[in-house]
């Protein structure tokens, strides 16, 4: 009889050490990889009650064009059904002309049917003096956002509140001032999320 088969040789050994480190080495990164699944399920979205803008003439690393922007500076996840306050700070202040029947002009589904401006509050804005609007066509949301006729300040800080619909979804915000390229100037930055254009989470 050849024993040299029934006992186990240095060799084989050592590959089945290595066999049963490896078995050890797949049943850890099993196991952490089921924890950090359980985490990411566990992790919160990020909501926020107080939405921020700022309006930039240009967005920075944006097309050669001067495409203007709504730039948020909070969390644009909402919690569903709650009152949101709303900042958008224009630093855009150029007036563009809206015809003097658009509906766009007037302040609509603000929770007291209000903006402010620098701390004046407005239901309506002057048909020459709209710089871009912030229009939530879904939630029959608008308000105009003024420029800066005289043309002395640094930006025009604009607020008002709306409650968040009890639904979870993505709404998309737009600005309706043709302030985009094109000869409609509804082109460009009017046309491209990211720019006059883009989206909020609501989150049940
Ligand atoms: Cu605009």
């Amino acid at each position: 009889m050849d024993l040299r088969h029934s006992a186990p040789s240095p060799r084989s050994h050592f590959v089945r050490r290595v066999v049963l480190l490896g078995l050890l080495a797949v049943g850890a990164l099993t196991v952490l990889a089921a924890c950090a699944n359980a985490s990411a399920a566990r992790v919160p979205v990020v909501t926020t009650k107080h939405l921020t803008f700022d309006i930039l003439p240009v967005r920075p690393g944006g097309p050669a064009e001067d495409w203007p922007a709504f730039m948020a500076t909070s969390p644009t996840a909402l919690p569903a059904n709650t009152v949101v306050t709303v900042t958008i700070r224009n630093f855009d202040l150029g007036d563009d002309a809206m015809p003097a029947n658009s509906p766009y002009l007037h302040v609509q589904g603000t929770t007291d049917g209000v903006a402010s401006a620098d701390g004046t509050s407005y239901t309506s804005l002057n048909a020459q003096h709209v710089s871009h609007t912030f229009t939530i066509p879904q939630l029959q949301l608008n308000v105009p956002i003024p420029g800066d006729p005289v043309g002395d300040a640094a930006a025009v800080s604009v607020t008002f509140s709306f409650r968040t619909p009890p639904s979870a979804g993505t709404y998309y915000f737009q600005c309706f001032v043709p302030c985009g390229t094109g000869e409609s100037g509804f082109n460009g930055p009017m046309a491209t999320l990211g720019y006059m254009r883009g989206t909020l989470t609501v989150v049940a």
